[in-house]
């Protein structure tokens, strides 16, 4: 695997969880793999799961690791190209982007939409240039579309705790006071609809996610309706996708906070979220203390597939 930013990279899902599930079982049986390897972990945007579980898992594999929050200490980078550059942005991501790669064996990115050029997020400019310049395998930790690390520890959490051969999985949009990308809500769309399972999105009108990432997903704007039976219920806010709203912020209706009532409607679901959450926003205190909440359990699975993938990356050097 020479780059991991969606689904289709890292193959065979039934493959990629086991590989999980070995890495799970003993998470130092590869620790020779990574010896003298370096990782660059690049942070445009804010981070505390994605920090902590990466760098672990790069550990784990025996690597060493450098991590530069690229607005805290770096110049200001610039990333289109043609722009005369006499603003506030002292370097070209062109030549930041083969300087890094020159120090390192492996780069993450972590670089958000922006929310207000929809072509310019959905072309994923930012990552799509590291690994045009950079030389290096290169892994997302959360792009402009897609969140593919959080979607792999969702999946193998999933797989962990349920019950039956095809779970019923709903996806519920929830409010926030902040415009958030679809990133993760697209990339999680992505790999339920690479499993069997019963996948239904729920979420009020204007809130249509790009139809490339519902895929076979059943949309219900119902919510109630929604959760009926559901075996795991994965709440997210995004803010709007279709035009003219891009990136806007259309409701904070408290109506689609995820309580106990809701919950009830539910075949006694798990209840999911990628964190960081903002309580009686998205989910009432209840419902995330609850023993059906396995939102802990989730972020730790955040190591496991960090590793699977980097473990990946590396043995294709
Ligand atoms: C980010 C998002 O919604 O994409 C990161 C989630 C992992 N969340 C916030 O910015 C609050
Ligand atoms: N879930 C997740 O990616 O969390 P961080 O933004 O804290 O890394």
């Amino acid at each position: 695997m020479k780059k991991f930013t969606c689904v289709a990279d890292i193959g065979p899902l039934d493959k990629a969880l086991a590989d999980a599930a070995e890495i799970k079982r003993d998470r130092f049986a590869f620790t020779e793999l990574g010896k003298n390897k370096t990782l660059l972990m690049i942070f445009f945007n804010s981070s505390l799961r994605t920090r902590l579980s990466t760098q672990k898992a790069a550990m784990n594999l025996g690597m060493n690791v450098m991590v530069l929050d690229v607005n805290q200490g770096a110049w200001k980078l610039e990333t289109e190209r043609g722009v005369i550059m006499d603003g506030d942005k002292a370097e070209h991501l062109l030549e930041a982007i083969p300087v890094m790669g020159s120090y390192c064996d492996i780069i993450g990115v972590r670089s958000f939409a922006g929310l207000k050029d929809k072509q310019e997020d959905y072309e994923e400019r930012v990552i799509e240039q590291f690994i045009k310049y950079s030389g290096r395998p290169v892994f997302s930790m959360e792009a402009a579309t897609r969140h593919p690390l959080q979607s792999f520890a969702d999946l193998i959490t999933i797989e962990e705790y349920k019950t039956k051969e095809r779970p019923k999985v709903v996806m519920t949009w929830a409010p926030h006071p902040r415009a958030l990308p679809q990133a993760v809500p697209n990339s999680f769309a992505e790999w339920m609809n690479a499993t069997d399972y019963e996948f239904v999105i729920t979420h009020p009108h204007g809130y249509e996610l790009d139809p490339a990432f519902v895929g076979k997903a059943r949309v219900e704007y119902d919510q109630r309706k929604a959760l009926e039976g559901a075996d795991f219920v994965y709440a997210k806010n995004w803010s709007a996708y279709t035009d003219p709203n891009y990136g806007k912020v259309l409701s904070t209706d408290r109506d689609w906070t995820v309580d106990a009532e809701k919950m009830a409607l539910t075949n006694n679901a798990y209840f999911m979220h990628c964190l960081p959450v903002r309580r009686n926003m998205i989910v009432t205190d209840d419902v995330i203390e609850s023993d059906r909440s396995i939102v802990i359990p989730e972020a730790a699975n955040r190591e496991i597939s960090a590793q699977t993938v980097i473990k990946r990356l590396l043995e294709s050097l």
